[in-house]
């Protein structure tokens, strides 16, 4: 799905800032049409921000269901005779919205933008009422998955992820306005020959007026690198500057459609960075060169704002992730925000793309949530309608990030049950569809503890294996010697499977300022002792290619015994300061720099 953009024939608008905002406890909303009419009982909430901890109100963190959005946006004068589209770029799990009276979208899944075409809906000049109603209940046919228990008490979610189920609207919304024939999707790919580079390209356009598609392939400074004719084709690039880790150099593609007279009829810049990824043997190539991830799994995460984006800590988290000497991170576990991945295009940070199916592991999470025991792969469970689910999210993560050089691989679950022959059968479709959506990229999934090796039934259909283990923290807890054999031996047997393995979460919870002489879980010292013995077993095991720390910060969790004040295997606070583990990670990661 393209982006709202400013270009010669391009305008948007963007419709951040203050919302009208209400719970709906008894869902009476829908049925009395809030939409219809000024938002009754309103506050004012921001957008974007999730709306859990912006309000000193445990009912509204703790809400479950419908909450409201009302803003009015006066649509440009300049906007005559052109395509209008709404378009939000998340809405936190789902959401309909209506324009004036009319509903105009609705959507499931909480991290990939929507948009509907407006233009009937609205004149240049009015200003008009846009209404969201979005929803934050999980159930086992959403991704992730949850349990919505009516209680006596009243409505209460339970999940099985552990990071707090934040809801709102999280990412910006936008008006904006295109020709009435427009490109509707650019699909760009990338390889190259010797020192030639290779775009080829794809371009669907849409609406009544006849016209070609040109092409224009432009570098850093502007200068015209190459042209083509036609909805699709290959462009050269003589002596290309490749797009690599540490180096994120992009080219810019103008896609223009023309009409006979040689006339621009629409105008889209698609941002193009020419690299390769591949997978051969134990290792993981970029431009034909061995990769080795260092970086973390992140959150999106911050105080007060929960899960909204924000630019000052895109800006900072990333300069973070260069002081450290990290080259790379995961978006563990959903999609993050668009500007997330335009940021580390052009910072040449390596990117793991996730879907937000965490927590398909019932097992799991009834050990450490001690919610009740379910079977997770079921007709009364995750079921057919939960993998249709879950492929829509696939298609709309491959739809948004396929162009983004930054993105080399999909990752379709994270720590899903994975060892019986039900999670399997719910898998394979899945991993066809990923291939068969891009042939370009690796896929994979996040492995869990106990589906280990020779267990897991699942690992087998992915290109990388990619393993979050917790040696000397969950198991072998504040015994590191032990854990250290053990996680040598269970690494070994990985290793036999010929594939490069990136270990995508090692972590031990650390309190900030808590120290020991002796290193005991929770403290500095134990966090520094933990990440040495892993960093010990990587480099004794030749197909280990990454390692990505769990976690970058941390970050907000529901309530729990386990828990105190949330997740605190950060390597940094929630407020971004380093933990002693930040500099010993700083000075294995920057000692080849
Ligand atoms: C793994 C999960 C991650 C958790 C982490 C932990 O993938 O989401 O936060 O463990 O327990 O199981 O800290």
């Amino acid at each position: 799905m393209l982006r709202p953009q400013d270009t010669s024939t391009r305008e948007r608008k963007s419709l951040t800032g203050l919302w009208e905002f209400r719970l709906d406890p008894t869902r009476a909303g829908r049925s009395a049409r809030w939409f219809a009419d000024s938002l009754p009982d309103a506050v004012r909430a921001p957008v974007p921000a999730s709306y859990n901890d912006v309000f000193a109100d445990a009912t509204v963190r703790d809400h479950v269901g419908d909450v409201w959005y009302q803003t009015t946006a006066r649509v440009p004068r300049g906007w005559e005779g052109r395509r209008v589209v709404l378009r939000f770029d998340s809405a936190t799990h789902r959401a309909v919205v209506w324009v004036g009276d009319t509903k105009v979208a609705e959507h499931e899944g909480g991290y990939t933008p929507f948009e509907a075409d407006v233009t009937s809906l609205l004149a240049p000049g009015d200003e008009v009422r846009i209404t969201a109603v979005v929803n934050n209940e999980l159930s086992f046919q959403s991704i992730p998955p949850g349990i919505v228990e009516d209680t006596p008490q009243g409505l209460r979610q339970l999940y099985f992820h552990d990071f707090f189920n934040y809801a709102g609207l999280h990412r910006a919304v936008w008006l904006y306005a295109t020709p009435t024939t427009y490109v509707s999707d650019v699909t760009v790919v990338t390889d190259r020959h010797g020192s030639t580079g290779l775009v080829r390209y794809a371009v669907q356009s849409s609406g009544d007026a006849d016209h070609t598609v040109q092409v224009t392939l432009r570098d850093a400074e502007g200068r015209t690198v190459a042209t083509g004719d036609g909805a699709g084709g290959e462009l050269s690039v003589g002596d290309a500057h490749l797009w690599a880790p540490g180096d994120g150099y992009l080219y810019e593609l103008e896609v223009e459609l023309v009409d006979a007279e040689g006339a621009t009829l629409d105008s889209y810049l698609q941002t193009v960075g020419i690299r390769t990824v591949e997978v051969r043997g134990i290792q993981f190539l970029i431009n034909g060169e061995p990769f080795y991830f260092k970086g973390f799994g992140k959150h999106e995460d911050s105080a007060v704002r929960g899960k909204g984006y924000d630019d000052a800590f895109l800006v900072h988290d990333f300069a973070l992730l260069d002081w450290i000497g990290a080259n790379s991170f995961r978006t563990s576990h959903y999609p993050y925000a668009d500007e997330v991945y335009d940021y580390a295009d052009r910072e040449g940070v390596v990117i793991l793309d996730e879907v937000a199916a965490v927590g398909q592991n019932v097992e799991l999470a009834g050990g450490i949530f001690g919610g009740k025991s379910y079977v997770t792969f079921s007709p009364e469970t995750v079921n057919d309608v939960s993998r249709e689910v879950h492929a829509q999210a696939i298609r709309e993560l491959v739809a948004r990030d396929k162009n983004h050089p930054s993105v080399v691989l999909w990752s379709i679950a994270n720590e899903p049950e994975s060892q019986t022959p039900e999670s399997r059968e719910y898998f394979e479709p899945l991993f066809a569809l990923t291939r068969e959506l891009d042939p370009t990229r690796p896929v994979g999934f996040a492995n869990f503890a106990l589906a280990s090796h020779g267990k897991c039934l699942v690992s087998d259909l992915g290109d990388v294996l990619m393993l979050n283990r917790y040696y000397g923290w969950y198991v072998n807890t504040g015994d590191l010697v032990a854990a250290e054999q053990a996680w040598q031996t269970e690494l070994e047997a990985w290793a036999t499977e010929g594939k490069p393995i990136i270990i995508t979460e090692y972590g031990a919870d650390t309190v900030a300022g808590l120290h020991s002489v002796a290193p005991v879980p929770w403290t500095e010292e134990y966090q520094v002792e933990y990440l040495e013995m892993n960093h010990r077993v990587f480099d004794r095991v030749d197909a280990v290619v990454g390692e990505h720390v769990w976690n970058f910060a941390d970050f907000a969790t529901m309530s729990g015994v386990r828990r105190v004040d949330g997740n605190k295997k950060g390597v940094f606070t929630r407020d971004r300061r380093p933990k002693a583990a930040a500099h010993l990670l700083r000075r294995r990661w920057t000692r080849d720099a």
